[in-house]
């Protein structure tokens, strides 16, 4: 019966995360190879969730979220597993609706590398993030400055700069 009521609400939850303005959104991720893969706001929402509390313009906000590795990942820009060689050596390019842009090496945000999570936020204050932030938006804890947190985020790259060749050839 606990168990019972424990899934309900998780089941709710899910919904919930998924209802608003990232349900009907998507994020396109170009990997390694140049495949581009589109996320829609219901995968996305479907991942694990992170919260990240950061302070803009000197109002505190909390953002929710799937970990931006994460993202790469279940868009099979980023192989599964450790990070290893060649992988090292990739970037992650995220670009917003406004032509904005922010990078950030692959292992920054990698959880066994980096403490600091960085997300890409579907939810403000507990509520679907507004267009003119929105859908989505990433939350980068760790930044002394808000300024890598990129609002309106629409597109992922992940760039590889090694020389050492084939990312998924690396033990
Ligand atoms: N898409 C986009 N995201 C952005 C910016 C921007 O110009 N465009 N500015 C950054 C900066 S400099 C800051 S300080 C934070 C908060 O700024 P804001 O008041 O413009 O949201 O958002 C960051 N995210
Ligand atoms: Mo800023």
């Amino acid at each position: 019966m606990i168990l019972h009521r424990v899934l309900s609400v998780g089941l709710a939850g899910s919904v919930l995360a998924v209802s608003g303005a990232a349900w009907c959104q998507s994020v396109t991720v170009t990997g390694g190879e140049g495949r581009v893969t589109t996320l829609a706001g219901a995968r996305i929402a479907d991942l694990p969730r992170t919260t990240v509390s950061l302070s803009i313009h000197g109002e505190d906000h909390v953002f929710q979220g799937a970990l931006l590795m994460d993202v790469v990942k279940a868009a099979g820009a980023v192989p599964e597993g450790p990070l290893h060689g060649p992988s090292l050596a990739q970037a992650v390019v995220v670009r917003a609706a406004d032509g904005y842009a922010v990078v950030f090496g692959l292992a920054e945000l990698d959880a066994a590398t980096r403490a600091d999570p960085i997300i890409l936020a579907d939810q403000a204050d507990g509520a679907p993030i507004a267009e003119a932030d929105g859908p989505f938006r990433l939350a980068v804890q760790g930044d002394l400055r808000p300024v890598r947190s990129a609002r309106q985020v629409t597109a992922i790259e992940v760039v590889s700069f090694s020389s050492l060749g084939e990312t998924r050839a690396a033990h």
